[in-house]
């Protein structure tokens, strides 16, 4: 039998502490659900060990790295679904508006072990080393959102897709397997806590209230599945010929799911993979492949959040048309309210500023103009990265700094040598006109 929690999934990241406590907790941060979650899974495994409960505490912080309300509403829906879920399984969730580290190492005198699961950017992986120097218990990092371990996959930066994709390949078999529910020996229900009326928070939480949500009630595990199931039922045998295409809408829409870990890769795969048939193979190489090729590039590449993370190729093309005369230049303020003279790239702005969230391939051409309109690649990339970041329900995410990254020349090659973009990958609007009908993708996005 397979395991569904293999020891490279889990690793110790502080093995000195006190193990007396009478709790187990898991600090949840990245993996925002009860369902194919590694790390509440495990944590419940090691309650029911040492005969003692588990408890879920959640840290919510101000100053989340360019986030602002439009994501916490987001993610604070899907934590009421976690509070409820939970509660279904006899387990209590402590919600803190306070700093995870101190909030995580007060809690952990009661503990005689602290799982968390894995964490892939800076700002929390930053955390948790932190952690080890204040923690009163063991402290264990489970990894449960990507399909393969992200050490097991490579340990190094990969090049491009056709590098890690034979790594992820030969391990699939090992790691695409579905998590076991364990049966919860101790319920945690009758231990009292202060903990935030998650109904009430977000009007006290010190972010920047600028930007609106999309919608209300799209965030949660529970909207993540009805919209992956309609997803296959109606357009995954359509994936393959219509996903490229802005005026249809033809995609999954799973990413702010991912990025909050309302679901899981895992869980999504396999409910692919059991519906079968065309699009499978195509979608599975988008969830899989390139989704943890992004993990891959910021996990290794300190520079993914600035123009230095390019391939020599890429850097000493930009560099040696960086002086080229710009037909159009605009200022940050102008991208942003979608003011430039290119009416496809308004469409996209004025997508992502309506509804958190451009059409794949619109948001390749949208990239790709901000470097040829922008005074230099340098500037043009920390524009792009700062619109995405803000204004997507899934900036911020793995995926968003390697979807800028690749309008700049990122694990792809080079081309036929051009005016500004040098040997960087061009695109422009007549190939929109010509592979799509872009108009009505510009008159759907005005009736938005
Ligand atoms: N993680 C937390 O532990 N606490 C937060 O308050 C929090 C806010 C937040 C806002 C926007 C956003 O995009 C992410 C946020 N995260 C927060 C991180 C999140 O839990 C995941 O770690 C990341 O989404 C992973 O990329």
């Amino acid at each position: 039998m397979k395991q569904d929690i293999p020891p490279e999934r889990v690793q110790p990241l502080y093995e000195q502490g006190s193990e007396e406590g009478d709790l187990v907790i898991y600090w949840m941060q990245r993996a925002q659900r009860t369902e194919y979650n590694h790390a509440l899974e495990y944590a419940i495994h090691r309650g029911n060990e040492l005969d003692i409960p588990v408890v879920v505490v959640f840290c919510l912080v101000d100053n989340f790295k360019d986030a602002n309300f439009r994501h916490y509403q987001f993610m604070l829906e899907g934590l009421q679904g976690v509070e409820k879920d939970l509660r279904d399984r006899g387990i209590t969730l402590v919600v803190k508006h306070s700093d995870p580290v101190e909030c995580v190492s007060e809690l952990s005198e009661e503990a005689s072990e602290v799982i968390v699961d894995k964490a892939y950017l800076p700002q929390t992986r930053d955390w948790r080393r932190e952690l080890m120097g204040k923690i009163d218990a063991p402290l264990i990092d489970v990894e449960t959102d990507l399909v393969i371990p992200i050490e097991e996959a490579s340990s190094k930066e990969e090049y491009a897709a056709r590098t890690i994709r034979p790594k992820i390949d030969k391990q699939l078999e090992k790691y695409l397997i579905p998590v076991k529910e364990r049966e919860v020996k101790h319920p945690s229900l009758e231990i009292s806590f202060d903990t935030v009326d998650l109904d009430e928070i977000l009007g006290r939480l010190d972010i920047d209230k600028s930007v609106e949500p999309v919608a209300q009630g799209i965030g949660g595990t529970e909207k993540a599945k009805e919209q992956l199931q309609y997803f296959i039922d109606e357009k995954l045998s359509d994936y393959p010929d219509l996903s490229n295409d802005p005026s249809k809408d033809c995609l999954s829409n799973m990413g702010p799911y991912l990025h909050f870990g309302q679901i899981s890769p895992i869980y999504i795969a396999l409910k692919v993979k059991e519906k079968g048939g065309y699009g499978v193979d195509e979608y599975l190489e988008q969830l899989i492949i390139r989704r943890e090729l992004a993990f891959n590039f910021v996990y290794y590449n300190k520079d993914h959040d600035n123009i230095d993370c390019l391939p020599g190729w890429a850097s000493k093309t930009l560099e040696e048309h960086e002086n080229d005369e710009r037909e159009y230049l605009y200022s940050e303020e102008e991208f942003e309210k979608g003011d430039t003279h290119d009416e496809y790239w308004n469409a996209a702005q004025k997508e992502m500023l309506k509804t958190g969230k451009i059409h794949g391939y619109m948001r390749m051409y949208w990239g790709k103009k901000i470097l040829e309109w922008s005074e230099r690649p340098a500037d043009a990339y920390q524009i792009a990265l700062y619109l995405n970041n803000k204004y997507e329900l899934d900036g911020r995410d793995p995926n968003g700094y390697a979807g800028v990254a690749w309008c700049f020349g990122k694990h792809d090659q080079a081309w036929k040598e051009r005016n500004i973009y040098g040997k960087v990958r061009y695109m422009n609007a007549n190939g929109l006109k010509r592979k799509f009908d872009i108009d009505r993708y510009v008159e759907q996005v005005d009736m938005l």
